[in-house]
């Protein structure tokens, strides 16, 4: 290996064999619990749990280590206003036409359409950034690597973060989404991932069948 500054690993910790195959089982058990929601209830989650959350979220593995990520955190009810109403404008297109009939198809099993209340009720709406140049720090303007790759397991992370503290999540994708650098004033060096909206779920939240059906470990994998 490459000379350079590195320092022991020192906090791996390795469990004993048994444990380490209830923590794997428990994790499934745990993360299979978490469910896409479309309806949240107005009750307010504390900034710091949602910052946790984003802390654990950049730690991710990246390309580099250059972390090609930035989330603003909405909690405002103005600026989440003027988030759905941006995106529901996109949706109407999108449902009325843009998609397509084999797309519109394929999300009749999820019953979603153009309304996005919960992008007002929802107390958390964390639109995620991604930034082609950068570098590990602000000023840099080297380039990224892998930038979809970071941002897809930073977000992954943060999803399983919000689920473990409790939260229910959706991840939402309006198209296009440009309209995010403005209303949540980044700018052109970056473009918006996703929207991922976080909080309790109301009492009548649902999970569609459709969403419930996973594929087997047999369909999922192969071992050689
Ligand atoms: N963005 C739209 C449509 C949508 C697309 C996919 I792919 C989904 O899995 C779910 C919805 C919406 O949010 O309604």
């Amino acid at each position: 290996m490459q000379q350079h500054d590195c320092s022991p690993l020192s906090d791996y910790i390795e469990y004993p064999s048994a444990e380490m195959l209830t923590r794997s089982l428990d994790f499934y058990d745990e993360v299979k619990r978490r469910h896409s929601v479309r309806s949240f209830s107005d009750r307010p989650v504390d900034k710091e749990v949602i910052e946790n959350c984003l802390r654990a979220a950049g730690t991710a593995p990246s390309g580099a280590n250059h972390q090609p990520w930035h989330f603003v955190a909405v909690n405002s009810p103005d600026i989440k206003k003027k988030i759905r109403e941006q995106a529901e404008i996109h949706e109407r297109g999108f449902y009325q036409g843009r998609a397509g009939e084999e797309w519109l198809g394929a999300l009749k099993d999820l019953g979603t359409d153009a309304n996005k209340p919960y992008l007002e009720h929802a107390p958390w709406l964390i639109a995620i950034f991604s930034q082609k140049k950068g570098g590990t720090a602000e000023e840099d303007k080297k380039t990224n690597y892998y930038v979809h790759e970071s941002v897809g397991i930073a977000t992954g992370i943060l999803i399983t973060a919000l689920h473990n503290a409790g939260l229910a999540t959706l991840t939402h994708t309006p198209k296009p989404m440009s309209f995010l650098n403005q209303v949540c004033q980044r700018g052109d060096n970056e473009r918006a991932y996703m929207l991922l909206i976080a909080g309790y779920p109301s009492k009548d939240a649902t999970v569609p069948a459709h969403a419930q059906v996973k594929k087997s470990l047999d369909d999922i994998a192969t071992f050689l």
